[in-house]
């Protein structure tokens, strides 16, 4: 029986890379005079690292060779990190970053049929809340039952790590839930705790390699915004993936 639902946070509940973390990455760089910029194209690389702390080491080792560390560095990345988280949940209390087409409606359908949430992400917990509390709803976090979130384990996505502290804290076994995740690091996770995966695809995304998800779509999809499959089976004349067809999935 399908009895949760794991969602992974940054580009599968809403597109928060490009317009939300990178800029907010940027803002904390400049306010601390340093050179360093990410722009669209880069960011998409940077983003082969997940974690926003581990992301900083690896732009310095892998693109700023020249960059001689401050004996203080360990400190300097974590100022820089908690200046960016700043930046991030100041921008998500503006409402800048909707959710994803569908997501609202999946979660209402699941909530609505008792099925219960979950969320897994790499990010901080901050932002999660932030999220939640201003693109879903006031009382969003609630609708979670457990929030795996940021350095609660040490080995971030692709490490399956996260989703078993959550399917843990459920108490559920893999075979009782789904996850959906936007990207290969994600997918490797949730496949590497043995969950079935439902992909939804975004621009940084849509080239990685989904051969281990169980169908892999545009977005989640609304009657307003239909959902198209890029892989996997089709959705039968509805227009978005619903309770019945994710019911077909877990079940196949
Ligand atoms: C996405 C990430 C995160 C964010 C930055 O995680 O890799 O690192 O880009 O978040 P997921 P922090 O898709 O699993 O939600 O800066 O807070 O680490
Ligand atoms: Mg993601």
């Amino acid at each position: 029986m399908l009895q949760a639902l794991i969602f992974d946070v940054d580009g599968t509940l809403a597109d928060t890379e490009r317009d939300g973390h990178r800029p907010a990455f940027n803002r904390a760089f400049e306010e601390a005079g340093l050179d360093w910029h990410w722009d669209v194209a880069l960011y998409g690389e940077l983003l082969a690292v997940t974690g926003g702390k581990e992301r900083m080491r690896h732009y310095l080792n892998c693109y700023r060779p020249d960059y001689r560390q401050p004996a203080d560095f360990n400190d300097l990345v974590i100022r820089l990190h908690a200046a960016k988280t700043r930046h991030y949940t100041e921008m998500l209390a503006t409402g800048a970053i909707p959710l994803r087409g569908g997501v609202r409606r999946l979660l209402a359908e699941a909530r609505a049929a008792g099925l219960r949430l979950a969320i897994a992400t790499t990010t901080t917990p901050a932002n999660v809340s932030a999220l939640l509390a201003h693109s879903l709803s006031a009382d969003g976090e609630s609708w979670f039952e457990v929030i795996g979130a940021g350095d609660v384990v040490p080995a971030k996505k692709p490490a399956p790590d996260i989703y078993n502290y959550v399917l843990d804290r459920l108490g559920l076994s893999p075979n009782e839930c789904l996850a959906f995740e936007d990207s290969e690091n994600g997918l490797k996770s949730s496949r590497g705790a043995g969950l079935k995966t439902v992909v939804t695809v975004n621009d940084y995304t849509r080239d990685h390699d989904f051969g281990a998800a169980a169908i892999v779509l545009d977005r989640l999809g609304d009657p307003a915004m239909p959902a198209t499959v890029l892989a996997g089976p089709a959705l039968n004349g509805s227009c978005c993936l619903d309770l019945s067809t994710l019911r077909k999935l877990h079940a196949a």
